[in-house]
């Protein structure tokens, strides 16, 4: 944390992304409330901005209320303790509908997963997002107050931004981290607007992926789609007479703080298993995500099932508690997966429930991070099994969450953090069989396995954490601002 104020001291940092980290909403007696998204990217980037101040720009979608919010353009937050200002940006509905709901996730989200959801391409809703770009470009511009500010530009809404700030800003430092992930050249081409995204990325000073897979994908993609030079061995390109330096960066948590107002895990464990009324020995499982169709959470719920089928003395022993905060609701996609996801949790609980026992309990609404850690603390397995993620932080918290050093965690292959996770049961979610049996060996795995397995898993965590996350790239970004120092000095 010391580090990343140091390698960014006397820098302005200013921040882009869609999500704000903050939503302001007004309560029915007048109030404010103000509460977290449910996103890995603002868990991620937040902790980073409170370390080292600036301004985090941000599109106020959360802050529907407007008519209060609108004097909350310049907010200063974290609440509790303000670091940095929260500037909102605000979108009509149509550029919403066209950049957000339409071309970043009815087109770029399933575009780069592999969860076999037809990618939407609509020429209205590139419109939009082009100048949804150009308006967030010309916020970062406006709140620039020297010519090279240091930009992190956030994910996949922004690909356009990097080269219309460069273009103001020659000598800013624009950081862009893609958070999810970047598929090969041939599925990318699909895209009809792909060399107008590539060269808009191409703006950047740096280029982050969360894995070398994610990178060497995104090098072939440019390579096949536009006239650069690529060195592959210090992974740069060099287009229009700039150079671009591509890196992965894996992303991580914030290792919690010890808190004081966290009970312990026996406590945790005693007060979730009476909250949903099930004797103390009763058996947890786990999952928390945003309900989205590249989660997996039907094969989820499937590997739950076929585990009670072939271990019939878990029926009414064991249930697996799924946290799922609702996502993008206005798409028709997410809407039928919605339906799918609760027409299954009935149906399994139909066949396999009795009298009070209750085999999946959804909780399809938001969580507080503190309710998080309880379930964590409270469960005997966690699944997270994506069908295709960059990350996936939720594995991550789970691990942090276990001070008492048990739990085990059943990991798809298919994540980011499989590649550094490798004790977790790693599994091909898609392989139903290979996920009931990893679930029922973590239930019945003897404690010093489980110990020794979430031991080393909790001291990766712990350091490389999100700091060193950022820290890396603002190293990397300092080393390239020093040389152009040097080279401005000799020219
Ligand atoms: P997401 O797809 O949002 O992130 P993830 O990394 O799992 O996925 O982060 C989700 C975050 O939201 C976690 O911090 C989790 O605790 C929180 N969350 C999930 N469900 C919640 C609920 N019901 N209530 C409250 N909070 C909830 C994208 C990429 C990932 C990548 C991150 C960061 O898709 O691959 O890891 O960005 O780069």
């Amino acid at each position: 944390r010391g580090l990343l104020e140091a390698d960014l001291a006397g820098d302005q940092v200013l921040v882009v992304s869609n999500r704000e980290p903050y939503i302001h909403t007004k309560t029915e007696e007048g109030g404010i409330k103000v509460q977290r998204p449910a996103s890995g990217l603002v868990t991620a980037v937040e902790a980073v901005m409170r370390a080292c101040s600036g301004t985090w720009i941000a599109h106020g979608a959360g802050s529907a209320d407007r008519e209060t919010v609108d004097k909350l353009d310049h907010v200063p937050v974290p609440p509790d303790n303000p670091s940095y200002t929260l500037r909102r940006v605000w979108l009509t509905e149509e550029e919403e509908q066209g950049y957000y709901y339409g071309f970043a996730n009815e087109g770029m989200w399933p575009l780069c997963h592999i969860a076999h959801v037809r990618p939407v391409f609509r020429s209205s809703d590139w419109d939009q997002y082009v100048k949804v770009n150009r308006r967030f470009a010309d916020a970062v511009i406006a709140e620039a107050k020297t010519d090279n500010p240091v930009v992190l530009v956030q994910d996949y809404h922004f690909a356009l931004l990097p080269r219309m700030v460069r273009e103001a800003l020659p000598k800013a430092t624009i950081i862009t981290f893609w958070h999810i992930p970047w598929p090969n050249s041939e599925s990318f081409g699909i895209c009809p607007w792909r060399e107008e995204i590539l060269d808009g990325l191409l703006g950047s000073t740096i280029l982050g992926f969360h894995t070398p897979f994610h990178r060497k994908n995104f090098l072939e993609t440019v390579d096949r789609y536009l006239e650069t030079r690529i060195e592959p061995e210090a992974s740069t390109i060099s287009y229009g007479g700039e150079m671009t330096q591509v890196e992965d960066y894996p992303i991580s948590i914030a290792w919690p703080d010890e808190d004081p107002n966290l009970p312990d895990v026996a406590t945790c464990r005693a007060e979730i298993r009476a909250a949903i009324g099930v004797p103390a020995d009763h058996l947890l499982g786990i999952g928390v995500d945003r309900l989205d169709y590249t989660k997996g959470i039907v094969e989820r719920f499937q590997a739950v099932e076929r585990m009670l089928e072939q271990q019939p003395g878990m029926v009414g022993h064991f249930t697996f508690i799924q946290i799922a905060a609702p996502s993008r609701a206005s798409l028709d996609e997410y809407q039928s997966f919605d339906t799918r996801v609760r027409k299954m949790v009935e149906r399994i609980n139909r066949r396999f429930g009795s009298g009070d026992y209750v085999p999946i309990l959804l909780k399809a609404e938001h969580h507080g991070q503190d309710a998080l850690q309880r379930f964590f603390r409270a469960s005997e397995v966690c699944m997270v099994t994506s069908l295709h993620d960059g990350m996936n932080l939720v594995a991550k918290e789970f691990i942090a969450a276990r001070e008492d050093e048990m739990g085990v965690l059943v990991l798809s292959q298919f994540t980011g953090a499989a590649r550094e996770l490798h004790e977790a049961l790693i599994i091909n979610p898609y392989h139903i069989e290979q996920g009931a049996e990893a679930l029922y060996r973590g239930l019945v795995m003897p404690p010093v396995e489980q110990r020794e397995r979430m031991k080393s898993m909790r001291a990766r965590v712990k350091h490389f954490n999100v700091y060193r996350w950022a820290g890396r790239m603002l190293l990397d970004a300092s080393r390239l601002r020093q040389r152009d120092k040097v080279m401005t000095k000799i020219d």
